[in-house]
C-alpha cells in the first residue's frame, strides 16, 4: 500500500512539474520570454498595437510573447502581471489601462529582478526606476495640434462662440488625460471657444455612438467634434447620420479624430473627417530595438515617442492610404 501511494505520489508530481513546464520563464528553446499585458481589443488602434507586437516578438526572432488582453480592466492587469512573476519571465511589457495604481506592483516586478517596459500609455509613480522605458506617443502634442489646427480654420464666431462636442476616451488612461487637457487649455485661452459637452465615450465604437446618440435627444448646438479615437468617431458619425447631422467638409459640423487609421483617413479623403491626428501602433520593431539595446548592456532613453503627423484631405491620396499598415 505505500509503495502504491508513493507510486501515486510521484505520478502526480511529476504531473505538477511537467505543466509547469511549459510556463516556466525559461522556454526549451532558449528563447527570450516576454510577459505582455496589454490593454484590451477596444479599437483598431489596439489591434494593429497587438499585431505589431505579435509579428515583431515571433519565436524565429527568439522570442517567446505570452500576451494576456486585460479587457480595459487594471485588476485583470494586475492578476496578468503577478502571474508573470511567478513564471519567471525574462521582461514584462505593460500597456496600462491607467495611470494610477501601479506603485505596487512595479515594486513587486522590481524585487523579482524583472525588468519592465511601459507601452502605450503611462504610469504614474513616484520613483521612474521602477521601470526602462516608456514607449509610445507624445499624446500632448496631439491635443495641441489639433487645437492648432482649430486656430488655424478662424471659425467666425463674431455672432456666437464656437461649442466643442467633446468625446473623450477611457479615463484616467494618459490617452484620455492629455488629449483632453490639450483641449482644455486650448479652450481656456479662447474666449469664443465653449465645451457644449464632454461625454465618456470610453473608445469605442458601440460606447461613442450610444453617448452622442443619447446627446443629440435634447441638444444638437455644436460645431466641432474632438474625437478622443477613430473608433469613437465612427459611432459618432453613424447617431449624427441619424439624426439628420451633416458633418465633415460640407457639412454643419467639423470632425477631429486621434489615431488616423485607414478608415478614417478614407472618410477624411471622402470629406467627412476633417482632421485626422495621427497616433502610431506599430510599436512592435521600436520596442525590439530597445530590447536589444538594454541586453547589450547599452544605455536606454527614459521615454521614447514615436513619429506622428495630422493628415487633412488635401495631405491625402489613394496611395497613402493604400500603404497604411492599420
Ligand atoms: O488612441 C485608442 C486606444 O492608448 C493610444 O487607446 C492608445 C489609445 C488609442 O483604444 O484607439
Amino acid at each position: 500500500m505505500r509503495r502504491f501511494c508513493s507510486l501515486v505520489l510521484i505520478l502526480i508530481f511529476s504531473a505538477v512539474f511537467a505543466g509547469c513546464g511549459d510556463k516556466g520563464g525559461k522556454s526549451d528553446k532558449d528563447l527570450f520570454v516576454i510577459g505582455f499585458s496589454q490593454v484590451g481589443s477596444e479599437s483598431d488602434w489596439r489591434l494593429a498595437n497587438t499585431r505589431s507586437m505579435e509579428q515583431t516578438f515571433t519565436e524565429s526572432r527568439g522570442y517567446e510573447l505570452r500576451m494576456e488582453n486585460a479587457k480595459q480592466r487594471q485588476d485583470n492587469q494586475l492578476a496578468a502581471v503577478r502571474n508573470f512573476i511567478l513564471e519567471g519571465v525574462d521582461l514584462i511589457i505593460i500597456a496600462p489601462t491607467v495611470e494610477d495604481g501601479w506603485e505596487t506592483v512595479l515594486t513587486e516586478i522590481k524585487n523579482a529582478g524583472i525588468p519592465v517596459i511601459i507601452l502605450d500609455r503611462s504610469v504614474s509613480v513616484s520613483n521612474a526606476d521602477l521601470f526602462l522605458t516608456n514607449f509610445g506617443s507624445d499624446f500632448l502634442k496631439q491635443g495641441n495640434e489639433a487645437v492648432k489646427w482649430m486656430e488655424d480654420q478662424h471659425f467666425d464666431t463674431a455672432q456666437r462662440n464656437l461649442r466643442i462636442l467633446h468625446l473623450q476616451g477611457s479615463y484616467g488612461a494618459t490617452a484620455q488625460l492629455l488629449r483632453t487637457k490639450a483641449l482644455e487649455v486650448g479652450v481656456a485661452q479662447h474666449k469664443d471657444w465653449e465645451f457644449a459637452a464632454q461625454l465618456d465615450g470610453d473608445f469605442t465604437e458601440a460606447k461613442g455612438y450610444e453617448v452622442v446618440k443619447d446627446y443629440l435627444r435634447q441638444n444638437r448646438d455644436f460645431d466641432v467634434l474632438y474625437s478622443e479615437n477613430d473608433n469613437m468617431t465612427f459611432g459618432a458619425m453613424c447617431a449624427f447620420d441619424e439624426a439628420g447631422i451633416t458633418y465633415g467638409e460640407n457639412g454643419r459640423v467639423k470632425i477631429i479624430t486621434f489615431d488616423a487609421t485607414k478608415k478614417a483617413l478614407q472618410y477624411c479623403l471622402d470629406g467627412k473627417i476633417d482632421l485626422c491626428v495621427e497616433c502610431n501602433p506599430m510599436h512592435g520593431p521600436g520596442v525590439e530595438e530597445l530590447i536589444r539595446k538594454y541586453r547589450a548592456g547599452e544605455e536606454i532613453p527614459k521615454h521614447v515617442y514615436v513619429d506622428e503627423s495630422v493628415y487633412t484631405r488635401k495631405d491625402l491620396t489613394k496611395e497613402i492610404i493604400e500603404e497604411r499598415e492599420y
